[in-house]
């Protein structure tokens, strides 16, 4: 049965076209700095948001119409459902899905009834992504929803919600594994704490850390190869998320000698929620090696919370691709949209618009950063504001052969500094404007 009877499978026209289920920028085998759009790009449609949003928020009721889907919590209607999400993201393009366990799947009275429902949905899954070619980002485990993790999941002062909780990842693992999926995600939907008197912080980071460990051995007995990303997010739902930000997220992983094993899941809102731009976070991730893939939406400035909105802001996308190009890319990591449409926007086709948009956004982005890159007007101008420390001094300040004496000696002997540059800033901010 067809869910999407009035929309074909999406075209690239060029950017002359006026049709806007069209890609105006997106051209799949389109080659950028070597590799195909499609390869550089790997884009990603998410069940949550996608498949599974009503449109409720806190003031009021469930607003999109989702023909496909009676609204209940059945077996049958969740396989109906992934009917209607491979017809979709086939006639999107978007070469890759990303899921949690309680999206794709209903809950069970049990632990062992909600991996016999997942188990049938992954068969199910399977034989979509066969059929259609897409395959799985991602897959990740939902331990924020079901009222047992109140407190959290690995971090709740509760054991036996902490054993849950690793009895739910041990099986969203293993159904990730069986799917193919390249990647596996944490997101500590309450791991943090709403108030510092009832809670052991040290205790609470240390049971994090011990469960994270329990998932890269499993991955070993099981042979899962992909890679594990850990997606920081600054409040919401707790107060202090101890995955706040890259910075707080890599501490953390050093400290308990994860590095090796787990990289960034880089998402805009949540950046941007943690009083950072989704450059500086990328970036920040990026030079310790550890930019692992991005979850692609974007805020409001003038609401405070995780709106999850589609990116349409060209600036935002050019810097994402510039941090990815430097890079060498984003696999096996991808761009996946955490981004749902507005409740206003309540019919099946919007779903299109937004997902069409994000694509087009990030093609041009991808294109206007290939393009700065190429000149090298950024980077030679970088190049050219340390090279003071390419030579002289500040080569020796580099290659840790100079001590604070021999500074001293220095600067006692030359009298003063050489003079500061002009960092330029405006002028640097005119050029990106001329690229878009
Ligand atoms: C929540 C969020 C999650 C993760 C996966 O803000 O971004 O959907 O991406 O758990
Ligand atoms: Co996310």
């Amino acid at each position: 049965m067809e869910h999407f009877p009035e929309v074909p499978t999406i075209q690239y026209e060029g950017s002359d076209s006026k049709n806007p289920l069209a890609f105006k920028h997106y051209n799949p085998e389109e080659v950028v700095e070597g590799k195909s759009m499609k390869e550089l790009l790997r884009f990603s449609v998410c069940y949550w948001h996608t498949f599974r949003g009503t449109g409720v928020d806190p003031f009021g009721a469930a607003t999109l119409e989702r023909p496909w889907d009676d609204g209940t919590e059945s077996v049958e209607n969740a396989k109906k459902r992934v009917g209607a999400a491979f017809e979709f993201i086939q006639k999107l393009g978007a070469p890759f899905y990303c899921f949690h366990d309680r999206d794709v799947a209903p809950d069970g009275a049990t632990l062992s009834e909600a991996n016999k429902n997942l188990d049938e949905i992954a068969s199910c899954l399977k034989e979509a992504q066969e059929r259609t070619g897409i395959k799985l980002l991602w897959g990740t485990a939902n331990l924020f929803s079901h009222p047992r993790y109140m407190h959290g999941a690995a971090t709740s002062p509760n054991a036996d919600v902490f054993a849950y909780a690793a009895a739910q990842v041990k099986k969203a693992m293993e159904v990730t594994h069986q799917l193919g999926g390249e990647n596996y995600v944490f997101w500590g939907g309450r791991e943090g704490y709403m108030n510092l008197y009832n809670t052991d912080m040290k205790r609470e980071l240390d049971h994090l850390a011990r469960f994270m460990h329990m998932a890269v051995d499993h991955a070993k007995d099981i042979g899962f190869k992909g890679t594990f990303l850990f997606e920081p997010k600054p409040k919401e739902p707790t107060k202090h998320q101890y995955d706040f930000d890259a910075a707080a997220c890599l501490n953390f992983l050093r400290q308990y000698d994860l590095m090796d094993h787990v990289k960034l899941n880089i998402e805009t809102n949540h950046a941007t929620l943690a009083g950072h731009s989704m450059m500086h976070e990328l970036t920040y991730s990026s030079i310790q090696n550890s930019l692992g893939s991005i979850d692609a939406n974007t805020g409001d400035l003038l609401l405070g919370w995780d709106t999850d909105q589609f990116p349409t802001d060209l600036y935002l996308t050019t810097q994402c691709m510039l941090v990815i190009l430097k890079q060498g890319g984003i696999a096996p990591g991808g761009v996946n949209f955490d981004a749902k449409v507005r409740r206003e926007s309540f019919e099946p086709i919007d779903l299109f618009h937004a997902h069409i948009g994000g694509m087009d956004t990030f093609a041009r982005g991808l294109k206007i950063a290939s393009a700065i890159r190429k000149d090298g007007i950024l980077d030679n101008f970088v190049d050219d504001r340390y090279s003071s420390y390419n030579s002289g001094v500040g080569e020796k300040i580099e290659k840790g052969e100079a001590s604070f004496a021999d500074l001293e000696t220095y600067m006692l002997e030359k009298g003063n500094n050489d003079p500061n540059s002009s960092g330029r800033q405006e002028y640097l901010e005119n050029v990106i404007n001329d690229y878009i």
